[in-house]
């Protein structure tokens, strides 16, 4: 249990931290929200995610009171304030207290929140044999709706889908998009490889622009992979030979079969393997090889 936590300016301890029932966050959602994770006390790539943040909050127009630098060193204040040397932050900012109506001009300040944890991870079997995935009947926000570039804090689009998952017996779920395209999945982006060629849709397929996602391509790259960014179907990954996701929490995780077909011999994949090893390193600082 998180000890303090940064809200609207100060450290508070934890079960001082409360936001208002009239705050529009809880209201309609109407925030936006990171998940970054801490390795060996060291925030791992903060910047990359206080930047994402504050691109979600410009879509939305809503203004964080606080500058870049300011975030980053209050981040850094709250992980530090609770120990957390292997944890989670969570940085939120919603748009505040308000009237009971949509009108944003009826708000006071947007509020910043930021929570230093301890994280709850797949199990590690998962890592070991990959995971079975199942396609949601819930397709991904239509851009035009809600773009999922946005990460916003109404992620109802994804906990239906999430449901179908659960409820098939998966940790994830494979959502398409309006297209029938495919574009993520519920909290992690996705990846095949076929014959040496590792192959990602692209942002305009309507997914959230992973951080992780980025991270593993410059990896893949750097490793001498060639890395496309195409519209994919599920056709695509019913005969790849390998299949993973990226994620904060998931990291790099082996898919080994969706809709129950079986996904190349149905075991996490040499490159697959090779970029979860790489990936492991980069956030222990180490060097590549
Ligand atoms: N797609 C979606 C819809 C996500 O929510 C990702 C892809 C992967 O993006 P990153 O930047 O993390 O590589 C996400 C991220 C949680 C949690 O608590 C969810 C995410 C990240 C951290 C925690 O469920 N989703």
């Amino acid at each position: 249990m998180a000890k303090s936590v940064y809200i609207d300016g100060s450290l508070v301890p934890a079960d001082q931290a409360t936001v208002s029932v009239f705050d529009h966050g809880l209201l309609y959602g109407d925030g936006v929200f990171e998940g970054i994770r801490v390795y060996g006390g060291n925030v791992f790539l903060l910047s990359e995610h206080v930047d994402r943040l504050y691109e979600s909050a410009q879509a939305i127009r809503l203004q964080i009171p606080i500058p870049h630098q300011e975030l980053v060193a209050a981040v850094n204040e709250t992980v530090q304030a609770n120990d957390i040397v292997d944890g989670y932050v969570r940085l939120v900012v919603t748009r505040g207290a308000g009237t009971l109506g949509l009108d944003i001009r009826k708000t006071s300040h947007p509020i910043v929140i930021i929570i230093a944890d301890t994280i709850t991870l797949y199990p590690e079997e998962i890592y070991e044999n990959g995971m079975e995935l199942v396609t949601a009947s819930t397709i991904r926000n239509h851009p035009g709706a809600l773009n999922p570039r946005i990460k916003s804090l109404n992620y109802l689009n994804n906990i239906l889908a999430k449901i179908e998952g659960t409820d098939a017996g998966c940790v994830e779920a494979l959502m398409l998009n309006h297209n029938g395209e495919v574009a993520e999945c519920t909290g992690d982006n996705i990846f095949i490889i076929k014959d040496g060629l590792i192959r990602t849709p692209p942002t305009d397929s309507g997914i959230l622009e992973g951080i992780t996602r980025n991270s593993v391509i410059d990896l893949a790259r750097d490793a001498g992979h060639e890395v496309q960014e195409t519209a994919l179907v599920r056709h695509d990954i019913y005969i790849a030979d390998e299949c993973f996701l990226t994620g904060t929490a998931a990291e790099v995780i082996a898919v080994v079969s969706l809709d129950g077909r079986t996904i190349g011999d149905g075991t996490p994949g040499p490159i697959t393997r090779d970029l979860m090893a790489r990936f492991s390193k980069l956030t222990r600082g180490l060097p590549a090889s």
